[in-house]
């Protein structure tokens, strides 16, 4: 009997061995099959965002919004103001922006905005920013920042302020164009962060921006320095792919 049991015994943990045994080599095995899988599935990846990016500047115009407000995030807000589409190469300043009542405003949002009538085929373009004072409507202006050009890369401008850098009512843009031959930008998107203590870098906001214009654009969001509050300073920022 004890003999027969140790044979048993034995018996028993041979497969128990064995069985660990395939159960390691089948553990491997998928192990091993995952690899291509997940090669495949990155494959997938890759052409969806191919099929995503299908929408550039080859085949859309794209157009700058803008609003301000106060008082807290959706509150006292002002009319929405645009410098036009790109492709219309209108050269010209948006109205000026301001809050409910043209006073201290403490955010902006920034909106891209596509159509797919016109598109940016060899074109240049910048944005530049002018902000003002006491009720807005160029009063007490500041200088005039740009954006580096597209076919440069684009980037941020310069801070922006009022004349006296301080809580400024009014803030307009310009789409700046030129032709160039051979140039078309293939992604863009706008970004925009607000300080305050005049270009102060500890009082920024967080730097938000707009989906790009392959994502069929969109909204910034609420942009406002670090307290949401008054304000003295804007920069603008295009993004591009070229
Ligand atoms: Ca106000
Ligand atoms: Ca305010
Ligand atoms: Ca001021
Ligand atoms: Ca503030």
């Amino acid at each position: 009997m004890k003999k027969t049991n140790k044979k048993k015994q034995f018996k028993t943990l041979v497969k128990l061995a064995m069985v660990s045994l395939v159960i390691f080599a089948s553990c491997q095995s998928n192990l091993n099959d995952e690899i291509p899988e997940q090669d495949t599935d990155s494959k997938l990846y890759e052409e969806q965002e191919v099929s995503e990016k299908s929408a550039t500047g080859a085949n859309r115009d794209i157009k700058l919004k803008f609003y301000l407000g106060d008082r807290g995030q959706g509150n006292d807000i002002g009319n929405v103001e645009t410098p036009g589409w790109v492709a219309d190469k209108q050269n010209q300043w948006s109205e000026w922006g301001g809050d409910a009542d043209n006073y201290d405003p403490d955010w902006i949002v920034l909106e891209l905005l596509t159509r797919t009538t016109k598109n940016l085929k060899n074109l240049d373009f910048r944005i530049a920013i002018q902000l003002s004072d006491d009720g807005g409507f160029g009063n007490g202006a500041g200088t005039v920042r740009y954006t580096p050009w597209a076919s440069q890369g684009g980037g941020w401008s310069i801070w922006a302020t009022d004349a006296d850098a301080y809580d400024f009512d009014g803030v307009r843009f310009k789409i700046e164009t030129r032709p160039y031959s051979g140039f078309t930008v293939e992604d863009v998107r706008f970004g925009v962060q607000l300080t305050d203590h005049g270009t102060s870098n500890s009082h920024r906001g967080i730097a938000k921006y707009t989906p790009w214009l392959s994502q069929g654009g969109g909204s910034t969001g609420y942009a406002g320095d670090r307290d949401f509050y008054d304000p003295d300073a804007i920069r603008i920022k295009l993004e591009v792919i070229r």
